[in-house]
């Protein structure tokens, strides 16, 4: 997006809960959407806001963008999913609303991006993100302070329902809107948790939110495959600079070995910062040894810690080729998974002074 558009598109909020809610009421037909890859708070809220809009009589579709979670059946059960990239984009489809929620920027809509762009006249954004295009949507719900996109979603829930507070929802609204408040606050454990997160975490228990059955569904899923190359990865671990830097390694025979896949590893970073005195960890993950006539490529994973001189990994992604953000960033290395190793330990030990 050029400048002069985001001048004449600021991302500012231009309706509150209860304009989106008046705004939906009337409507026969209702598209419910959010970001590629859509994670807890983007299908807790999707699947909340279609609950809610279908009891009123409103016909509904969500549609969905990119790989999807393994969990998501569960949460939405028979409420009517499209996935884009599964089912395609439907030709004859004419809602007379478009609701886009958790994300306001263009760039985590591809596949949807040209449909949408003809129809930002009849869209609602609502969304907690610092940043987006404005141009998305005619009427924009903006609530920077929340912590996920569910705490606005449970308003406009309230008054659709003509409810006086989140404690009276369904539970079959409560819990998936339960599902994004705690997916996007780390299970209330980050800075974002502020009092409204727990009041409203409060009443939706209270509606019936089953957030013990959630946790099982969302955080209690993974094949034993992964554990195994837990495993393997932790067999490899090493530290360095009295014990403030942790690598792990990860060569392709593991990967055959315990039947795991290469998404299985994701993660596997975070747990070594549980480690006392580590700062930083990384791990690297050989995806080619270059033996089979492709050349040696190596995928690097760093996490750091916060606090008082935390290493910024973005930097030290940014020396081997690669990037991300300060606290969580990755590389990918044209080198020998040994080699990747020195390099990654030399720039690491570097910025550890
Ligand atoms: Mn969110």
């Amino acid at each position: 997006m050029t400048d002069a558009r985001a001048e004449t598109h600021p991302w500012t909020a231009n309706t509150d809960a209860a304009g989106a809610a008046r705004w939906l009421a009337d409507k026969a037909f209702v598209v419910v959407t959010t970001h590629t890859k859509p994670d807890g708070d983007a299908v807790g809220s999707t699947i909340a806001l279609a609950r809610a809009l279908r009891s009123r009589g409103v016909r509904v579709e969500v549609w969905y963008l990119g790989a999807l979670p393994l969990w998501l059946s569960e949460v939405v059960g028979d409420t009517p999913v499209r996935s884009i990239e599964r089912d395609g984009l439907p030709a004859d489809a004419d809602p007379d609303g478009i609701v886009l929620l958790d994300t306001g920027s263009w760039s985590q809509l591809d596949g949807l991006r040209e449909w949408l762009a003809a129809r930002a006249e009849r869209t609602l954004v609502i969304d907690h993100h610092l940043q987006g295009n404005g141009d998305i949507a005619s009427l924009r719900l903006l609530d920077t302070g929340a912590a996920a996109a569910c705490q606005p979603v449970a308003q406009v829930c309230c008054d659709l329902l003509a409810l006086p507070s989140a404690s009276r929802l369904p539970a079959e609204l409560a819990t998936p809107l339960y599902l994004g408040l705690a997916t996007d606050t780390g299970w209330f454990r980050y800075s974002n948790v502020r009092p409204p997160v727990m009041r409203l975490a409060a009443d939706l228990i209270e509606a019936g939110a089953d957030h013990v059955e959630l946790f099982r569904i969302v955080e209690q899923q993974d094949e034993p495959g992964r554990f195994r190359l837990l495993a393997a990865a932790l067999s490899s671990l090493e530290f360095h600079s009295n014990d403030r830097i942790a690598l792990m390694s990860l060569k392709m025979e593991d990967f055959h070995r315990t039947k795991a896949d290469a998404t299985d590893s994701g993660g596997f970073a975070d747990k070594v910062l549980a480690v006392r005195t580590v700062v930083v960890a990384g791990v690297l993950t050989e995806v080619s040894d270059g033996t089979q006539g492709k050349p040696p490529l190596t995928k690097i994973s760093l996490r750091s810690k916060d606090g008082h001189g935390a290493i910024d990994v973005n930097e030290i992604a940014r020396s081997l080729g690669g990037g991300g953000h300060a606290r969580a960033a990755g590389a990918r290395v044209s080198a020998p998974l040994g080699d990747a190793r020195s390099r990654l330990l030399d720039a690491l030990t570097q910025a550890l002074g």
